[in-house]
């Protein structure tokens, strides 16, 4: 008799631990699912949250909303109605919900939410990178250069567009032009900088610098060779140009009996003038040299004219 009470209340007992068991099993605070919508954007933002919860006993009696921002919480007993909250402030804020069933279990669930400043201001909106890709990099005047800014690049930061809005060019002598692209000419040597500046959507801007060694180009040594009557002066006039300066001095050598010698030339100047006492061919030579100290020569025959027609006497 002893035994089976024992028995039995081991068998009770085994029954009340395994229903506890059960209950226990069955005592999960409730799911709760919190949603932002945004969840970045421009200050001020109206985010508008949706909270949702199920319970695994009884129901679900209240929510505390706290939005992360130092805001008074929101809550209630209306899971069904969203709720709305402005973010004045930037930054990234965690809200946070809990939801309280009728056992008193709480179920929580966050969302993110990222405000940005307008206007790009305060670090979140990174510069642009300018990338300068000129060539060539050594040239002559008036050749052109073809300068390249497809390589720049913009971060866009947080919600913000990745775009470059304009490409300035200053070329360092005074020539500013836009564009991707830009083409330039140098009128004159020397080495400049050019300077490409690309700014982006929100005004921010990055450059970056290239430098253009531009040559002086030689003078053109030209002048025109009328033929000359024996023992009677000539003129020779030269056509010498430089196409990107002036031309400084002119050196004539006329008599082809002694060589040439541009230290003792036989005359000095755009217009020079020579007497031939021997007949036949000459050679003249010409040398020009430019304001950079660039020279130029020519030369070539020079012919005797023909003996003009005596008139003939009039009746
Ligand atoms: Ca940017
Ligand atoms: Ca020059
Ligand atoms: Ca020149
Ligand atoms: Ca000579």
């Amino acid at each position: 008799m002893h035994k089976s009470r024992v028995l039995l209340s081991v068998i009770l007992l085994g029954l009340v631990v395994a229903l506890t068991g059960c209950m226990a099993a069955t005592y999960w605070p409730p799911d709760a699912t919190l949603t932002a919508s945004p969840t970045m954007g421009v200050a001020p933002l109206d985010v508008t949250f949706t909270i949702s919860a199920v319970a695994h006993r009884g129901e679900i009696v209240n929510f505390t909303l706290d939005f992360g921002d130092g805001s008074s919480p929101a809550s209630g007993t209306d899971l069904s109605s969203p709720i709305h909250h402005t973010y004045t402030a930037e930054g990234t804020f965690t809200a946070k919900v809990k939801v309280v069933d009728d056992s008193s279990l709480v179920g929580e669930d966050v969302a993110v939410v990222t405000v940005i400043p307008p206007g790009g201001a305060g670090g979140l909106n990174p510069p642009p990178t300018a990338s300068i890709d000129c060539s060539p990099t050594d040239l002559l005047t008036l050749e052109p250069v073809t300068c390249n800014a497809s390589g720049s690049t913009d971060s866009g930061g947080l919600l913000r567009p990745e775009i470059i809005v304009e490409y300035s060019w200053d070329f360092g002598d005074g020539f500013l032009t836009s564009g991707m692209m830009a083409i330039h000419e140098y009128g004159d040597n020397g080495a400049y900088t050019v300077t490409l500046t690309v700014i982006d959507d929100d005004g921010a801007t990055g450059s970056a610098t290239a430098t253009i060694n531009v040559q002086n180009r030689p003078p053109i040594a030209l002048f025109e060779s009328p033929g000359y009557t024996v023992d009677e002066e000539t003129e020779f006039h030269s056509t010498s140009s430089d196409l990107d300066g002036t031309i400084e001095s002119w050196k004539w050598d006329f008599d082809d009996s002694d060589g040439v010698d541009w230290d003792h030339p036989d005359a000095e100047g755009e217009t020079a003038f020579w007497t031939y006492h021997t007949g036949g061919i000459h050679i003249v030579s010409l040398r020009v040299e430019d304001d950079d100290g660039a020279i130029a020569t020519t030369s070539h025959e020079v012919k005797e004219r023909p003996s003009p027609t005596p008139t003939p006497p009039t009746p």
